[in-house]
């Protein structure tokens, strides 16, 4: 029938590379942008799919990240906004591996079979389109256009160049019936952030506390949109730098660059001494800030996810303290669930001070995917990866609760302490994005908070001194040998081998250490903790042994 004839006679124009095996990662497929047509045209197709499946908006993010400039990649975003649920990702591996237009509508036929998707045309897939500046972008989301169109009644929307947190977003607004433009998306960022402002503490010191902002771009599309931003939030001091004009995406510069080597990215320089900075990846949805301790060399004071993790914890659970002043709670008889949500390359200071702070830390394997389901099974759950990709998630039912709370405090206290406390909240779950890790949600509220509580930089990177560590990764024939268990924390296979580790790590004091195979690349990466540096190179480099 006509279905079928379609996806045959379309994905004829879209062979696969020969001998290449693609797999959906931890972040969609990622590859060479040169090989990556076909395997962009049956994603579509799954999109597609997966809206006739959910009978909702899905998105789909043409994007490599911080990767360099000529690999390119994509990946699907739910109806919530998260990631494509993963029981979908073996189609996703298959299809992107069928080696003919036959075998590719056989498998698209027996899955649509099992899953019960119905073509009755009540109501078509729709399908939101998003892509970074990558050159090689504007073609291949052509090819993705292909892929939608050739399910029945499919329809793409073309959203152009975007953050992929911004991507996100909209398929969430659009799911929830509500406004879902781009400039939607800069009015909610910045009417939270102002909310927030307006509501710091009488006697702060806001007027003493915050010089300017400096922000690498890595010379992509968030340094373009942060522009955007900027001007529906008029007051933010922000100096926007590496915006694409002139240097590469993600050469020298970016979120990824300036966590792995701890020095300052193009564009920065001597003259920035003191100041706060803040780098973005190539798709915006990576934070970290830094600053630059000395004129004398380009070594930085590295402000990681973990340490924004730390500071929206603080605030966080001060707010929550405040609402629930004089057992509130007890008499409501709720009280709110807040966690915190790690991966083992978490630094062990941020872990040890984020107990001190009595808070419950979960622990999951590296990978939005895990850390954001788990933070769902909080009312408040915040989570980060040390490198910066990071949000904070609010249950309905909390959000819920403090809607209530805040229209009883109102009506009892308002203007109250309390009744701040529970707005704060309030324009925080409005503020930081609730579909993924957001740079730009992230950098205002780690703004918003800095001036809440008057505390610079340097001020905030105190809060913990970060125990020194060191990341290598070892090229191995098969990474799959390695399998890891306990959120990566310990390596079953090949037998023997955690044993070996162990071995190596109680040689050091304070030592920590892990082996895991990257998600992204054909790798096996170490991670190594230790009292000083030269402990934890070395400790890195004996593990990085074993595991060669
Ligand atoms: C991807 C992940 C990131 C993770 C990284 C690890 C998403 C959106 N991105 O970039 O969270 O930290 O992979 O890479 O999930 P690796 O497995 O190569 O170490
Ligand atoms: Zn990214």
């Amino acid at each position: 029938d006509h279905q079928k004839s379609l996806i045959l006679s379309s994905s004829s124009q879209f062979p696969p590379p020969q001998g290449v095996k693609l797999s959906y990662g931890t972040s969609g497929f990622r590859a060479d942008a040169s090989i990556l047509q076909s395997t962009v045209f049956r994603v579509g197709i799954l999109a597609a799919l997966r809206s006739l499946k959910t009978q909702s908006v899905i998105g789909l993010m043409i994007t490599a990240s911080h990767n360099q400039v000529s690999d390119n990649g994509i990946k699907v975003g739910d109806p919530s906004g998260g990631m494509l649920t993963q029981d979908w990702e073996p189609f996703a591996d298959s299809i992107a591996n069928a080696p003919t237009p036959q075998e590719l509508l056989q498998l698209v036929e027996e899955f649509v079979a099992k899953e019960g998707i119905r073509f009755d045309g009540s109501r078509p897939a729709k399908v939101l389109l998003g892509r970074d500046t990558r050159p090689s972008g504007d073609s291949l989301l052509e090819a993705a256009k292909q892929g939608i169109s050739s399910i029945v009644g499919a329809s793409a929307v073309d959203m152009g160049i975007v953050t992929t947190p911004q991507l996100h977003w909209m398929v969430r607004a659009k799911n929830k019936g509500l406004k879902a433009a781009e400039l939607d998306y800069f009015e909610q960022l910045s009417s939270s952030y102002r909310c927030l402002l307006d509501l710091i503490p009488n006697g702060s010191k806001v007027e003493k506390a915050q010089n300017k902002l400096v922000v690498d771009g890595a010379n992509g599309v968030g340094s373009e949109k942060l522009e955007g931003l900027k001007k529906s939030l008029d007051g933010l001091d922000i100096e926007i730098r590496n915006t694409g004009k002139e240097g590469v995406l993600n050469e020298g510069v970016g979120a990824d660059f300036v966590q792995k080597e701890k020095v300052l990215p193009q564009g920065f320089g001597p003259k920035d001494v003191g100041i706060r900075c803040a780098s973005l990846d190539g798709d915006a949805d990576r934070l970290v800030y830094f600053t630059l301790p000395s004129e004398n060399s380009s070594k930085i004071d590295l402000v990681d996810g973990d340490k924004i993790l730390s500071l929206f914890a603080v605030f966080v659970k001060e707010q929550l303290s405040i609402l629930t002043e004089g057992g509130q709670m007890v008499e409501d008889g709720y009280h709110a669930r807040l966690g915190v949500i790690q991966t083992a390359y978490a630094n062990g200071a941020s872990t040890n001070y984020l107990r001190q702070l009595g808070l419950e830390i979960a622990l999951t394997p590296t990978g939005v995917k895990y850390l954001h389901e788990k933070a769902a099974e909080y009312d408040v759950g915040i989570y980060f990866e040390a490198n910066g990709h990071g949000t904070i998630l609010f249950s309905d039912h909390f959000l819920s609760w403090l809607e209530a709370k805040n229209n009883e405090l109102a009506s009892r206290s308002k203007g109250s302490e309390q009744q701040k406390a529970a707005l704060r909240l309030l324009a925080v779950s409005k503020l930081i994005n609730q579909a993924v890790g957001d740079a730009f949600s992230g950098l205002l509220l780690v703004e918003a908070i800095l001036i809440h509580k008057g505390w610079s930089i340097c001020k905030w990177n105190g809060l913990y001194q970060d125990l020194p560590s060191r990341q290598l990764k070892v090229k191995v024939i098969d990474r799959t040998a390695v399998v890891t268990e306990n959120a990566e924390t310990i390596a079953v296979k090949p037998p023997g081998i955690q044993e070996a580790i162990n071995a190596e790590i109680a040689k050091y004091p304070c030592g920590r250490c892990f082996i895991r195979p990257s998600g992204t690349e054909d790798v096996v990466r170490v991670y190594a903790e230790a009292s000083t540096q030269e402990a934890a190179d070395s400790l890195a480099n004996s593990v990085a042994q074993i595991a060669d």
